[in-house]
């Protein structure tokens, strides 16, 4: 087994994020994951758009491609139907993700593509300093919410799940070691497989929300976190206040889109008189 500095790249170090930042994490979490699935690192691709959690691929030894913010999801659509045999992985923010890029996530998640999908919640646009992402609560604070924000977010997984994918799952920096085990089941699942991974920007968002230090913020996550199995005895006023964490959504049954695809192809090939019904 070996150790995640050993996937790293040296020479890139040190990286650019604050003390305390959750992201360090989540890519020891995908690392050991990689590792564990025994993956030839050289098969791999990360693809990242733009923010704090897109630099995860520029210290890690797979083989990268930071794209244009909000694009990760096409890029990689592209990269996975180019080159079916590599193991895709996408890093992408909830700004990133779910804002700028929301239209190429709903749509990767209808096609079923065989690709992973990690959004960093950190519930705020960190690197450019903390204005409201679509995954920002309702009342909390950001630059360009200094009244506190006056939308409200919409649930990542559900929206997903409603669009097509196959596999959603959800976990916080708290619960590392449940965040490895969902990553590891998500990169072995055929078919578009996401997790949400709720996370700390103490910079930029937890200072402007007086929500302590990172220790603090990791607190919070665990005292608002109930799992699958937990969630299922708690009343809806009870669960109030909190998210769910583990898998939320398992469809083994529909063929992901390149399945489809190469059978499609191969008929079409094979019919003399081209495509059309029979
Ligand atoms: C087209 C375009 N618009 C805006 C930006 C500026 N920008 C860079 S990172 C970022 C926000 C990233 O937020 P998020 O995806 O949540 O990532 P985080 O930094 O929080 O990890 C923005 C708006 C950009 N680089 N390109
Ligand atoms: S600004 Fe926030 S998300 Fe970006 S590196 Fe600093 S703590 Fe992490
Ligand atoms: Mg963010």
């Amino acid at each position: 087994m070996a150790k995640v500095k050993d996937y790293l790249r040296q020479d890139k170090l040190p990286h650019i994020w604050c003390p305390g930042c959750g992201d360090g994490t989540i890519l020891g979490a995908l690392i050991r994951a990689v590792d564990k699935l025994a993956y030839d690192r050289d098969n791999v691709a990360m693809i990242t758009g733009i923010g704090c959690s897109a630099r995860t691929n520029a210290i890690v030894d797979f083989n990268t491609i930071q794209t244009t913010h909000g694009r990760a999801l096409g890029f990689a659509t592209g990269f996975k139907l180019a080159k079916p045999e590599m193991d895709v992985i996408v890093v992408t923010g909830d700004g990133d993700g779910s804002g700028i890029g929301g239209n190429h996530l709903i749509h990767t998640a209808r096609r079923n593509i065989d690709l992973t999908t990690i959004l960093i919640n950190n519930s705020i646009y960190g690197m450019t300093g903390g204005q409201y992402s679509p995954l920002t609560p309702h009342g909390y604070y950001g630059t360009t919410a200094p009244y506190g924000n006056v939308e409200y977010p919409f649930d990542v997984c559900e929206l997903v799940k409603a669009a097509g994918a196959t596999y959603v799952a959800r976990s916080t920096v708290y619960h590392v070691n449940l965040l490895e085990k969902l990553i590891t089941n998500a990169l072995a699942h055929k078919g578009f497989s996401f997790i949400e991974v709720v996370s700390q920007c103490p910079i930029g968002f937890g200072r402007r929300n007086k929500m302590g230090s990172p220790y603090n913020m990791l607190l919070w996550q665990k005292e608002h976190a109930v799992t699958v199995q937990a969630s299922a005895k708690l009343s809806a006023a009870e669960l109030k206040d909190k998210f769910i964490i583990g898998e939320l959504y398992v469809n083994e049954e529909r063929k992901d889109f390149m399945e489809t695809y190469t059978a499609m192809q191969k008929q079409a090939k094979e019919s003399k008189k081209g495509g059309g019904k029979k």
